[in-house]
Protein backbone atom coordinates (compact mmCIF):
# COMPACT_ATOMS: atom_id res chain seq x y z
CA UNK A 1 0.00 0.00 0.00
CA UNK A 2 1.08 3.38 -0.77
CA UNK A 3 2.08 6.01 1.80
CA UNK A 4 -0.43 8.11 3.32
CA UNK A 5 -0.85 11.83 0.91
CA UNK A 6 -0.45 15.27 3.33
CA UNK A 7 -0.91 18.54 2.35
CA UNK A 8 1.20 20.10 4.52
CA UNK A 9 0.42 23.96 5.59
CA UNK A 10 2.79 26.34 6.53
CA UNK A 11 2.18 29.86 8.61
CA UNK A 12 5.16 30.40 10.55
CA UNK A 13 5.52 30.52 14.72
CA UNK A 14 8.17 28.66 16.10
CA UNK A 15 8.30 25.63 14.78
CA UNK A 16 9.64 27.75 12.03
CA UNK A 17 11.55 30.11 14.30
CA UNK A 18 15.17 30.91 14.68
CA UNK A 19 17.21 31.96 17.70
CA UNK A 20 20.83 32.47 16.10
CA UNK A 21 22.04 30.37 18.74
CA UNK A 22 21.24 26.76 20.22
CA UNK A 23 20.89 28.47 24.09
CA UNK A 24 19.13 31.70 23.20
CA UNK A 25 16.11 32.80 24.86
CA UNK A 26 15.26 35.69 22.36
CA UNK A 27 14.22 34.21 18.69
CA UNK A 28 12.14 34.85 15.52
CA UNK A 29 9.17 33.35 14.83
CA UNK A 30 8.61 32.12 11.18
CA UNK A 31 12.27 31.93 9.91
CA UNK A 32 12.02 28.93 7.80
CA UNK A 33 10.46 28.05 5.05
CA UNK A 34 8.26 24.95 4.34
CA UNK A 35 10.58 23.77 1.45
CA UNK A 36 13.44 23.77 4.55
CA UNK A 37 11.39 22.51 7.14
CA UNK A 38 10.57 19.40 5.04
CA UNK A 39 13.72 19.13 3.88
CA UNK A 40 14.47 18.43 7.97
CA UNK A 41 11.44 16.24 8.32
CA UNK A 42 12.92 14.26 5.49
CA UNK A 43 15.45 12.91 7.68
CA UNK A 44 12.97 11.36 10.14
CA UNK A 45 11.62 8.89 7.44
CA UNK A 46 8.26 9.29 7.99
CA UNK A 47 5.72 7.01 6.04
CA UNK A 48 3.77 9.97 4.15
CA UNK A 49 4.24 11.37 1.13
CA UNK A 50 4.57 15.33 2.25
CA UNK A 51 3.37 17.94 -0.24
CA UNK A 52 3.99 21.63 1.27
CA UNK A 53 2.58 25.24 1.06
CA UNK A 54 3.73 28.09 2.61
CA UNK A 55 0.07 30.13 3.50
CA UNK A 56 2.31 32.91 5.91
CA UNK A 57 5.21 33.26 7.71
CA UNK A 58 4.35 35.47 10.79
CA UNK A 59 4.39 35.00 14.38
CA UNK A 60 0.71 33.83 15.54
CA UNK A 61 -0.39 37.01 17.33
CA UNK A 62 -0.57 38.36 13.50
CA UNK A 63 -3.08 35.53 12.46
CA UNK A 64 -6.39 36.51 11.64
CA UNK A 65 -9.34 36.59 8.83
CA UNK A 66 -7.31 36.85 6.07
CA UNK A 67 -4.77 34.46 6.74
CA UNK A 68 -7.65 32.23 8.61
CA UNK A 69 -9.42 32.34 4.96
CA UNK A 70 -6.82 31.32 2.96
CA UNK A 71 -6.41 27.88 5.35
CA UNK A 72 -10.15 27.36 5.14
CA UNK A 73 -10.13 27.36 1.32
CA UNK A 74 -7.23 25.13 0.83
CA UNK A 75 -8.35 22.83 3.73
CA UNK A 76 -11.85 23.03 1.45
CA UNK A 77 -10.45 22.04 -1.82
CA UNK A 78 -8.01 19.20 0.29
CA UNK A 79 -11.40 17.66 1.30
CA UNK A 80 -12.52 16.70 -2.34
CA UNK A 81 -9.07 15.94 -3.68
CA UNK A 82 -8.46 12.21 -3.60
CA UNK A 83 -4.86 12.94 -4.06
CA UNK A 84 -4.82 14.10 -0.32
CA UNK A 85 -5.57 11.83 2.72
CA UNK A 86 -5.40 14.79 5.55
CA UNK A 87 -3.88 17.95 6.22
CA UNK A 88 -1.44 19.55 8.64
CA UNK A 89 -0.96 22.91 9.34
CA UNK A 90 2.24 24.58 10.99
CA UNK A 91 1.01 27.46 13.60
CA UNK A 92 2.29 29.57 16.23
CA UNK A 93 1.50 28.67 19.51
CA UNK A 94 -0.12 32.00 20.90
CA UNK A 95 -3.21 31.71 18.68
CA UNK A 96 -3.07 27.82 17.92
CA UNK A 97 -6.33 26.95 19.82
CA UNK A 98 -8.25 30.13 17.93
CA UNK A 99 -7.18 28.89 14.46
CA UNK A 100 -8.25 25.22 15.61
CA UNK A 101 -11.51 26.39 16.41
CA UNK A 102 -12.25 28.03 14.04
CA UNK A 103 -11.57 25.77 11.34
CA UNK A 104 -13.42 22.95 13.56
CA UNK A 105 -16.72 25.07 13.00
CA UNK A 106 -16.36 26.08 9.19
CA UNK A 107 -14.44 22.24 7.76
CA UNK A 108 -16.50 18.69 7.25
CA UNK A 109 -15.00 16.46 9.15
CA UNK A 110 -14.42 14.30 6.35
CA UNK A 111 -10.26 13.97 6.68
CA UNK A 112 -8.18 14.20 9.09
CA UNK A 113 -7.00 18.25 9.98
CA UNK A 114 -4.14 18.57 12.61
CA UNK A 115 -2.74 21.98 13.80
CA UNK A 116 1.21 21.41 15.15
CA UNK A 117 3.36 24.05 16.61
CA UNK A 118 6.66 23.96 18.66
CA UNK A 119 8.04 26.11 21.96
CA UNK A 120 10.97 26.22 21.25
CA UNK A 121 12.64 27.31 18.02
CA UNK A 122 14.10 25.63 15.37
CA UNK A 123 17.54 25.78 16.02
CA UNK A 124 17.58 25.64 20.14
CA UNK A 125 18.63 22.73 21.85
CA UNK A 126 15.91 20.52 22.43
CA UNK A 127 13.85 21.54 19.55
CA UNK A 128 10.23 20.20 19.84
CA UNK A 129 8.79 20.70 16.30
CA UNK A 130 10.42 18.00 14.65
CA UNK A 131 8.82 15.34 17.30
CA UNK A 132 5.42 17.33 17.25
CA UNK A 133 5.00 17.55 13.16
CA UNK A 134 6.30 13.53 13.48
CA UNK A 135 3.48 12.59 15.85
CA UNK A 136 0.84 15.22 14.10
CA UNK A 137 2.13 12.72 10.58
CA UNK A 138 1.30 9.55 12.55
CA UNK A 139 -2.33 11.33 13.52
CA UNK A 140 -2.97 12.94 10.16
CA UNK A 141 -2.33 9.52 8.29
CA UNK A 142 -4.70 7.23 10.89
CA UNK A 143 -8.22 7.70 9.28
CA UNK A 144 -9.36 7.39 12.46
CA UNK A 145 -8.68 11.40 12.81
CA UNK A 146 -11.18 12.05 10.58
CA UNK A 147 -14.90 12.41 12.49
CA UNK A 148 -13.34 14.12 15.27
CA UNK A 149 -13.54 17.55 13.92
CA UNK A 150 -9.79 19.76 13.93
CA UNK A 151 -7.21 18.12 16.42
CA UNK A 152 -4.13 19.91 17.70
CA UNK A 153 -0.93 17.88 18.44
CA UNK A 154 1.77 19.11 21.22
CA UNK A 155 3.98 17.78 23.91
CA UNK A 156 2.41 13.42 22.35
CA UNK A 157 -1.48 14.71 23.48
CA UNK A 158 -3.90 14.70 21.03
CA UNK A 159 -6.38 17.69 21.86
CA UNK A 160 -9.86 18.25 20.21
CA UNK A 161 -10.05 21.71 19.46
CA UNK A 162 -13.32 22.92 21.28
CA UNK A 163 -11.39 21.87 24.20
CA UNK A 164 -7.36 22.86 23.94
CA UNK A 165 -5.72 26.02 25.02
CA UNK A 166 -2.56 27.41 25.77
CA UNK A 167 -2.08 27.39 29.19
CA UNK A 168 1.49 28.22 29.94
CA UNK A 169 4.19 30.36 28.71
CA UNK A 170 7.12 28.39 28.93
CA UNK A 171 8.35 25.26 28.54
CA UNK A 172 7.09 22.05 25.92
CA UNK A 173 4.03 20.70 28.12
CA UNK A 174 2.15 24.29 27.02
CA UNK A 175 -1.57 23.13 26.22
CA UNK A 176 -4.22 21.90 28.16
CA UNK A 177 -7.65 20.42 27.27
CA UNK A 178 -10.69 21.35 29.22
CA UNK A 179 -13.49 19.74 29.75
CA UNK A 180 -11.62 16.69 28.12
CA UNK A 181 -7.56 17.13 28.78
CA UNK A 182 -6.91 15.07 25.47
CA UNK A 183 -8.47 12.81 22.84
CA UNK A 184 -5.25 11.05 22.91
CA UNK A 185 -1.66 9.58 23.00
CA UNK A 186 0.81 9.97 20.24
CA UNK A 187 4.23 9.56 19.80
CA UNK A 188 6.02 9.07 16.63
CA UNK A 189 5.56 5.20 16.26
CA UNK A 190 2.64 4.56 18.44
CA UNK A 191 -1.18 6.41 18.50
CA UNK A 192 -3.74 5.50 20.99
CA UNK A 193 -7.54 7.39 20.52
CA UNK A 194 -9.53 7.64 23.96
CA UNK A 195 -13.01 6.52 22.33
CA UNK A 196 -14.54 6.47 18.97
CA UNK A 197 -14.64 9.78 16.64
CA UNK A 198 -17.79 11.81 18.10
CA UNK A 199 -18.44 13.52 14.67
CA UNK A 200 -18.54 11.29 11.57
CA UNK A 201 -19.47 12.48 8.37
CA UNK A 202 -20.20 15.80 9.77
CA UNK A 203 -20.89 18.64 7.39
CA UNK A 204 -19.70 22.20 7.75
CA UNK A 205 -21.59 23.58 10.79
CA UNK A 206 -20.95 27.78 9.15
CA UNK A 207 -19.72 29.24 6.19
CA UNK A 208 -16.42 31.29 6.68
CA UNK A 209 -16.48 34.66 5.89
CA UNK A 210 -13.02 37.16 5.16
CA UNK A 211 -14.65 39.61 6.94
CA UNK A 212 -15.69 38.97 10.68
CA UNK A 213 -18.34 40.64 12.55
CA UNK A 214 -16.75 42.79 15.22
CA UNK A 215 -17.11 41.07 18.40
CA UNK A 216 -15.10 42.80 21.62
CA UNK A 217 -14.13 40.82 24.74
CA UNK A 218 -14.93 43.29 27.63
CA UNK A 219 -11.84 42.08 30.73
CA UNK A 220 -13.68 42.49 33.84
CA UNK A 221 -11.34 43.22 37.17
CA UNK A 222 -12.32 44.50 40.54
CA UNK A 223 -12.63 48.31 40.56
CA UNK A 224 -14.06 48.30 36.92
CA UNK A 225 -16.52 51.40 36.35
CA UNK A 226 -19.80 50.89 33.78
CA UNK A 227 -17.79 53.28 31.29
CA UNK A 228 -15.35 50.58 30.29
CA UNK A 229 -18.08 49.27 28.07
CA UNK A 230 -18.97 52.41 25.95
CA UNK A 231 -15.05 52.51 25.70
CA UNK A 232 -15.20 48.87 23.52
CA UNK A 233 -18.10 49.93 21.44
CA UNK A 234 -17.92 50.76 18.07
CA UNK A 235 -20.43 51.67 14.97
CA UNK A 236 -19.97 48.33 13.72
CA UNK A 237 -20.25 45.99 16.91
CA UNK A 238 -22.40 43.05 16.76
CA UNK A 239 -21.76 41.11 20.03
CA UNK A 240 -19.49 41.21 22.96
CA UNK A 241 -18.05 38.56 25.07
CA UNK A 242 -17.29 39.18 29.05
CA UNK A 243 -14.12 37.55 30.28
CA UNK A 244 -15.52 37.47 33.54
CA UNK A 245 -14.56 37.02 36.81
CA UNK A 246 -15.60 33.32 38.61
CA UNK A 247 -18.03 31.76 36.79
CA UNK A 248 -18.60 35.02 34.08
CA UNK A 249 -19.33 37.61 37.10
CA UNK A 250 -18.85 41.60 36.44
CA UNK A 251 -19.85 44.51 39.06
CA UNK A 252 -23.71 45.08 38.45
CA UNK A 253 -23.17 48.75 37.50
CA UNK A 254 -20.96 46.81 34.09
CA UNK A 255 -24.07 44.13 33.88
CA UNK A 256 -26.39 47.24 33.95
CA UNK A 257 -24.60 48.58 30.62
CA UNK A 258 -24.72 45.17 29.32
CA UNK A 259 -28.50 44.42 29.89
CA UNK A 260 -28.76 47.70 27.72
CA UNK A 261 -27.02 46.25 24.92
CA UNK A 262 -28.79 42.91 24.94
CA UNK A 263 -32.13 44.99 25.04
CA UNK A 264 -30.90 46.74 22.02
CA UNK A 265 -29.94 43.19 19.97
CA UNK A 266 -26.32 42.89 20.73
CA UNK A 267 -25.84 39.36 21.80
CA UNK A 268 -23.54 39.08 25.30
CA UNK A 269 -21.85 36.42 25.82
CA UNK A 270 -20.91 35.25 29.80
CA UNK A 271 -17.18 33.26 30.04
CA UNK A 272 -14.56 33.43 32.20
CA UNK A 273 -10.78 34.53 33.10
CA UNK A 274 -10.45 31.28 34.94
CA UNK A 275 -8.27 28.42 33.79
CA UNK A 276 -11.30 26.33 34.05
CA UNK A 277 -13.79 28.27 33.35
CA UNK A 278 -17.12 26.73 33.08
CA UNK A 279 -20.01 29.06 32.61
CA UNK A 280 -23.55 27.76 32.94
CA UNK A 281 -26.51 29.73 32.93
CA UNK A 282 -27.85 31.60 35.88
CA UNK A 283 -31.87 32.28 36.30
CA UNK A 284 -30.73 36.04 35.60
CA UNK A 285 -29.85 35.36 31.94
CA UNK A 286 -33.40 34.85 31.19
CA UNK A 287 -34.04 38.38 32.07
CA UNK A 288 -30.64 39.91 31.71
CA UNK A 289 -30.73 38.24 27.75
CA UNK A 290 -27.47 37.13 28.33
CA UNK A 291 -25.52 33.67 26.69
CA UNK A 292 -23.47 31.38 28.80
CA UNK A 293 -20.29 30.21 27.50
CA UNK A 294 -20.11 26.89 29.16
CA UNK A 295 -16.58 25.33 28.74
CA UNK A 296 -15.33 28.14 25.79
CA UNK A 297 -12.74 30.23 26.60
CA UNK A 298 -13.35 33.96 26.25
CA UNK A 299 -11.17 33.94 22.66
CA UNK A 300 -13.25 30.97 21.52
CA UNK A 301 -16.54 32.60 22.50
CA UNK A 302 -15.68 35.11 20.57
CA UNK A 303 -14.76 32.92 17.20
CA UNK A 304 -18.08 31.33 17.89
CA UNK A 305 -20.82 34.57 18.16
CA UNK A 306 -18.72 36.03 15.15
CA UNK A 307 -19.87 32.53 13.17
CA UNK A 308 -23.35 32.66 14.19
CA UNK A 309 -23.61 36.61 13.86
CA UNK A 310 -21.96 36.34 10.00
CA UNK A 311 -24.63 33.69 9.47
CA UNK A 312 -27.49 36.11 10.45
CA UNK A 313 -27.91 33.80 14.32
CA UNK A 314 -28.48 36.76 16.53
CA UNK A 315 -31.46 35.86 18.93
CA UNK A 316 -29.98 34.56 22.63
CA UNK A 317 -32.18 30.63 22.91
CA UNK A 318 -30.36 30.11 19.42
CA UNK A 319 -26.96 30.91 20.40
CA UNK A 320 -27.17 29.69 23.39
CA UNK A 321 -27.60 25.88 22.08
CA UNK A 322 -24.56 26.87 20.06
CA UNK A 323 -22.55 27.20 22.89
CA UNK A 324 -24.35 24.45 24.69
CA UNK A 325 -23.77 21.83 21.89
CA UNK A 326 -20.15 20.34 20.84
N1 LIG B 1 6.00 33.04 18.37
C1 LIG B 1 4.75 32.67 19.00
C2 LIG B 1 3.67 32.41 17.97
O1 LIG B 1 3.92 32.51 16.81
C3 LIG B 1 4.91 31.52 19.94
C4 LIG B 1 5.03 30.16 19.31
O2 LIG B 1 4.92 29.90 18.18
O3 LIG B 1 5.23 29.23 20.11
O4 LIG B 1 2.59 32.09 18.35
Amino acid sequence: MSAPKLLILATGGTIAGMAGSATRHEYLPGQIGIAEFLGQAETLALNAQMTGKQIANIGSEDMGPVIWAKLHRECMAAMTDPDCDGVIITHGTDTAEETAFLLDLTLPTSKPVVIVGAMRPADAVGYDGLRNFANAVRVACDPAAAGRGVLLVMSDRVHAARDVRKARTRGTEAFQGFPRDSVGLVTPSALEWFGAPWRSDEAARYALTETLPDVPILFIHAGMTPDYVARLLAPKTAGMVVCGVGEGNMPNPVRAELVKLAASGIPIVRASRLDEGLVDREPEDDANGFIAARALTPPKARVLLQMLVASGVTDPASIQSAFDGR
